[in-house]
């Protein structure tokens, strides 16, 4: 496999020069200075090839070429909206960079409650609590009809939670869940959100009757119109699975599990329309069997996100070790180093350790956490290459 690393352009306080010096091969980033919905021009993207290139490094894969939110509900701008997106591709294209990672998730992207979850040996990790998703949902959004998603013994505790929580905490959940988790990667959130509640909840009334085929069909739409562009420049676009894999806060998710994954493989039939494996996200829910999964999509997955969780019986999850978990990431190096050498993959999130915390990289990018789960997987590969010439 490719050894890639999230870098967030020229302003990310990680440089280039660091990452070449841990092993780094390829980067992954975006253009992340343009609007959402704006053409990528071909100048921008050669220009930012051409320096990571000057490093000694390439620019592997580009995460995320966003979709805008119309696309994902159908508004009515949605075909100019695909149109400015094939020609993103066809810059891209021309430039030689060749896979694209997205998704199409609705309004809100990753989600986690904690930040900085202790661990008992003094490093921290992302944590996701029920419960305290719950409240967000019940008590901050306020959402109609939110408490039937919950069951009768999770609502008893969200309304004890409600009469204990300060209001320090309640910001706090709101700083977490929408403007620290989706800000630097989403476009809905970006730059200096004033009332955040608010517009969050403008967002999730644009899905007011989109249910789950609708919204599969609408990402059937954008798929029709854009694979073709791909095809045409020898692309392939990788669709991110749904961070947690299930619906929330009344919205549909729709790359959550193997039948998920099946339909939207066979909605349009080209190799350049594959899936970014990511095992963290499949991982954190239990339907999910992530090597069974990492067999079954090998052939038509082009990027690899390597994370673990483990999952809790209350539903709440934590991002676990890279060598522990549900990820199962050195049966998933087998897996993809046997049906695909070469993939590219990144390492996905990591913990804060060793004064991580003190800096202010991007939530579940850390420096040394992630440079410390580099190394772990990086060993896992060149045991796994070891397994491979001893055969
Ligand atoms: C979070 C990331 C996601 C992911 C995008 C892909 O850390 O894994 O934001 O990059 O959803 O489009």
């Amino acid at each position: 496999m490719e050894k890639t690393w999230r870098w967030f352009g020229k302003k990310d306080p990680i440089t280039l020069d660091m990452l070449r010096q841990i092993g780094v091969e390829g980067i992954v980033t975006a253009l992340h200075d343009v609007p959402n919905g704006e053409i990528w021009t071909f100048d921008a993207i050669f220009e930012l090839k051409t320096y990571i290139g000057s490093f000694g490094l390439r620019w592997s894969v580009v995460e995320s070429l966003p979709v805008s939110e119309s696309i994902k509900y159908a508004g009515a701008d949605r075909d100019i909206l695909i149109d400015n997106y094939k020609v993103s591709l066809s810059n891209l294209g021309k430039a030689g960079i060749k896979t694209v990672c997205y998704n199409f998730m609705p309004v809100i992207d990753w989600i986690r409650t904690d930040l900085d979850y202790k661990l008992p040996d003094g490093t921290s990790t992302l944590y996701f609590d029920k419960v305290r998703f719950a409240y967000f949902d019940c008590y901050i959004l306020n959402r109609a009809g939110a408490a039937n998603d919950y069951s009768t013994d999770e609502m008893k505790q969200v309304n004890e939670l409600n009469k204990t929580i300060t209001e320090d905490e309640k910001a706090e959940l709101i700083n977490t869940i929408i403007v620290k988790t989706q800000g630097f990667v989403n476009e809905n959130f970006k730059g200096n959100v004033q009332k955040p509640v608010e517009l969050f909840n403008q967002l999730l009334a644009l899905y007011k009757g989109i249910d789950k085929n609708q919204l599969r069909e609408n990402l059937k739409y954008f798929l029709t119109c854009v694979i073709p562009t791909a095809e045409q420049y020898g692309m392939k676009l990788c669709i991110h699975p749904d961070d947690p894999p299930f619906p929330v806060l009344g919205l549909p998710r729709i790359v959550g599990n193997t039948e998920d994954i099946e339909w939207i493989l066979n909605a349009v039939k080209s190799n350049s329309n594959g899936l970014t494996f990511c095992a963290g996200s499949l991982s954190s829910g239990l339907h999910n069997d992530v090597p069974a999964m990492a067999k079954q999509f090998a052939a038509r997955t082009h990027f690899v996100h390597l994370r673990s969780t483990e999952v809790y019986e209350n539903g709440n999850f934590m991002e676990a070790s890279h060598l522990e978990g549900r990820g199962h990431l050195v049966e998933l190096v087998r897996i993809f180093e046997k049906e695909k050498p070469g993939l590219p993959m990144r390492v996905d999130h990591g913990k804060l350790m060793l004064g991580d915390g003190n800096t202010k990289h991007n939530p579940g990018y850390s420096f040394l956490g992630r440079m410390f789960a580099l190394a772990q997987v990086s060993g896992i590969l060149a045991a796994v290459e070891h397994e491979g010439s001893l055969k």
